[in-house]
């Protein structure tokens, strides 16, 4: 386990890696701050009432012991219209390498409890069938962390550059030691290609780490890819796209935010 860092030091590595790695080289990008505290404090209070409130039928079937609690959408408008304001560099992020057609497939909160325990690396979902040839992302994971999250709160780790190779969403995953941790700050987010490989880690400190997440899938893709769990409330499902969804929060191109 690596020594946990001072605030100061934790948010110049912070820094440091998000301006060295990137999404399309690396499978992940780090967005630092796209929140402010108080906006991250009401999510987290909405996510922790919409936990208490779910039925375990409801719950995403994901790897380790984590809560994965499908979220109402219109519960987030406001921090929606932010994350997803056109004029900023995630939604630049998803249109560029989704399109605007991107369908909403996940919009939920991940909980990794105290004691937690580490899952299995893995990848979310990858092709069926072999490509022949590199192809781009299907489907990217943005998650904001509601807290900042240190090395023992058992953050995500990733290892670079593994969203290149093709890794069937059912088999196990050799590792290498040249992985990278998200221990990111509170408002801050990362955006995941779902091909890389990644793990959540043991939660070793007494704080559960609480994440907001949301997945977009490139149109017509769904068929020729399997495995991820695709936690949505149901009445959601094939809804929403990325530009429904900038008319429904009502941000267009001059929104500033
Ligand atoms: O624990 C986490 O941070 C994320 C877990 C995850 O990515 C997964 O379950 O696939």
């Amino acid at each position: 386990m690596k020594r946990k860092n001072s605030a100061d030091e934790e948010e110049k590595s912070t820094k440091k890696r998000a301006v060295s790695i990137n999404l399309p080289e690396h499978g992940i990008e780090i967005i630092t701050k796209i929140l402010k505290i108080s906006d991250v404090e009401s999510i987290l209070n909405n996510v922790n009432k919409a936990v208490k409130k779910c039925k375990p039928e409801d719950l995403g079937d994901v790897r380790g012991d984590r809560i994965d609690v499908p979220l109402s959408l219109h519960k987030f408008y406001e921090p929606l219209k932010i994350l997803l304001n056109p004029q900023k560099e995630l939604v630049q992020i998803l249109k560029n390498h989704l399109g605007e057609n991107a369908s909403l497939v996940e919009f939920a909160a991940m909980v990794a409890n105290p004691g937690s325990v580490s899952q299995p690396p893995h990848v979310d979902s990858s092709k069926i069938e072999k490509p022949v040839n590199s192809e781009p992302p299907h489907i990217l994971t943005t998650f904001v962390a509601l807290q900042d999250i240190s090395a023992d709160m058992g953050p995500l780790e990733v290892w670079p550059k593994t969203h290149l190779q093709w890794v069937p969403e059912s088999e196990d995953v050799n590792t290498t030691e040249n992985s990278i941790l998200m221990t990111v700050n509170s408002g801050s987010c990362y955006v995941m290609d779902s091909r890389v490989v990644h793990r959540g880690l043991k939660n070793n400190s007494s704080i559960p780490r609480v994440l907001l997440y949301f997945s977009f899938q490139r149109k017509k893709s769904q068929n020729l890819y399997s495995g991820s769990t695709y936690t949505i409330r149901s009445d959601y499902i094939n809804k929403f796209t990325l530009e429904k969804l900038h008319e429904m929060l009502q941000v267009n191109e001059t929104v500033e935010n």
